[in-house]
């Protein structure tokens, strides 16, 4: 009979390329190496350490999927490997990784000028600039065509107001991608650079969740962004939309890294605790929570690489994203919540890490869509009819 590999049950190994082999495991080393160690402090703390954002870019990470401009272009399967990785150790550094790729980089390189690429795509690859996304508004969540924020025409550009909030990264950002709409009603992108008059992005203080990240919002008060500075091809919500497909795909991995923590920490911690004189994990309590935990990480992994390969071949729908945003956070997060219990008391201490990934995934699994818009965005596709009014 063949063997059985808990860690990797159906071999998920043996489908990847050679290449991809190559960048998760150079992805592994650097994420234990450089991001591990710092972290138990920078969640305790709620500090984000800058320098990893120049660490990333002197990895390659950031852009990775883009061509051209110093960026790696690497395979949509290769960097939702990159995401698991960075996320097996926090979700608030996959967001950093993920933010400035997929709803950054990805904009300017899809939808910007030659110029706007010359000038910002490089120094967002090494990391020297950060960038942010602004979608979502006080008012305006999961519902984001309702935003309230404006682009007025005025000569030689557009006079920008309004505010968004729960932006990752807006504090420390060099560059915010706000969507606003303009005097026609028309959405647009806006450049919006440090310094700019009117332009301020005070941090969220008193996160519990994604502490390692720092969250911010963007005021804008007639801040004045020249032409030069919109982007010439986003001219609806298919643009800010485009953006989420990637990060969401890039989530639907990276939430696995954190099941696999925190499963790999259970089976660890029920393996060497005794009670009732036989270790934990000789009980068959444990043992079916540890089958369920190995079932749902082994059916996302696979579902994601299934997505990845379509994303490669341009056939992945924006339901297929839906379908693994919203079934793998869900799943990673009962995982954590499931290994958080099997940890008993000590499960509650920073030290083991479980605790952060579960309050992290409370997080990941609102953003980018609530898990219950993905469900709605499925239904929609299901039956027909448009259950958001
Ligand atoms: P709807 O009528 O569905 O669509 C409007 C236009 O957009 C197009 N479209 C898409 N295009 C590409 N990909 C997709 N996934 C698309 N979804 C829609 C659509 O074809 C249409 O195009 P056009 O050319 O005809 O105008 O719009 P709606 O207003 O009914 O939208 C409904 C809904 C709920 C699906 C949508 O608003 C939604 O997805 N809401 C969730 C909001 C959300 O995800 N926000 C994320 C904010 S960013 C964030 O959280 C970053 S956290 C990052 C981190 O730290 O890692
Ligand atoms: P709401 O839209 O008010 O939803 C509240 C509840 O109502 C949810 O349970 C939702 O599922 C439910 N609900 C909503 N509509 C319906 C419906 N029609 N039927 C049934 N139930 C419904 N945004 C950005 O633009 N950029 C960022 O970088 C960014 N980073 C973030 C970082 C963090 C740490 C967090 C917490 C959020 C971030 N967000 C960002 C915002 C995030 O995308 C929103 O929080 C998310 O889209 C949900 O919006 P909301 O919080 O306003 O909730």
């Amino acid at each position: 009979t063949a063997p059985f590999t808990w860690e990797d049950a159906f071999l998920l190994e043996e489908q990847l390329t050679e290449d991809e082999r190559m960048i998760r495991d150079a992805a592994r080393a650097f994420c234990q190496d450089r991001l591990m160690p710092g972290v138990l402090m920078a969640n305790r703390h709620e500090t984000f350490d800058r320098s990893i954002m120049n660490a990333f870019g002197e990895q390659g990470f950031l852009g990775a999927t883009l061509e051209g401009y110093g960026c790696a272009g690497v395979s949509y399967v290769a960097y939702g490997l990159m995401a698991r990785e960075v996320e097996r150790v926090d979700s608030g550094y996959r967001s950093a990784f993920s933010v400035q790729s997929s709803l950054v980089m990805f904009p300017i390189h899809a939808y910007g000028s030659e110029a706007q690429k010359q000038k910002f795509l490089p120094k967002l690859r090494t990391g020297e600039w950060v960038g942010c996304f602004g979608l979502t508004e006080p008012d305006a969540g999961s519902d984001p065509n309702s935003m309230r924020t404006r682009a007025k025409r005025v000569d030689g550009g557009w006079l920008v107001s309004g505010s968004k909030t729960w932006i990752t990264n807006s504090p420390i950002s060099d560059v915010c991608l706000v969507w606003a709409k303009d005097d026609e009603g028309t959405l647009g992108g806006f450049l919006l650079e440090r310094g700019m008059k009117g332009l301020t992005t005070p941090k969220i203080e008193g996160k519990f969740s994604l502490r390692p990240s720092i969250t911010g919002m963007i005021m804008m008060d007639e801040v004045f962004v020249p032409d030069e500075n919109r982007l010439p091809g986003a001219r609806s919500f298919a643009a800010p939309f485009s953006c989420l497909n990637r990060a969401r795909y890039g989530i639907a991995w990276g939430v696995l890294g954190a099941a696999e923590f925190c499963m790999h920490a259970a089976r660890d911690y029920t393996l060497n605790r005794k009670m009732f004189g036989r270790p934990l994990a000789q009980t068959q309590l444990i043992q079916k929570k540890l089958a369920d935990m190995e079932t749902e990480i082994t059916l996302g992994l696979q579902a994601c690489l299934r997505v990845g390969r379509l994303f490669d071949e341009g056939k992945a729908a924006p339901e297929m994203i839906s379908l693994i945003k919203r079934n793998n956070c869900g799943k990673a997060l009962d995982i954590a919540r499931m290994s958080r219990d099997m940890h008993g008391g000590n499960g509650i201490v920073d030290e083991y890490h479980v605790i952060r990934h579960v309050m992290n995934l409370e997080t990941v699994n609102t953003y980018e869509g609530t898990h219950d818009v993905h469900a709605l965005i499925l239904g929609r596709a299901i039956t027909g009819l448009n259950a958001f009014g």
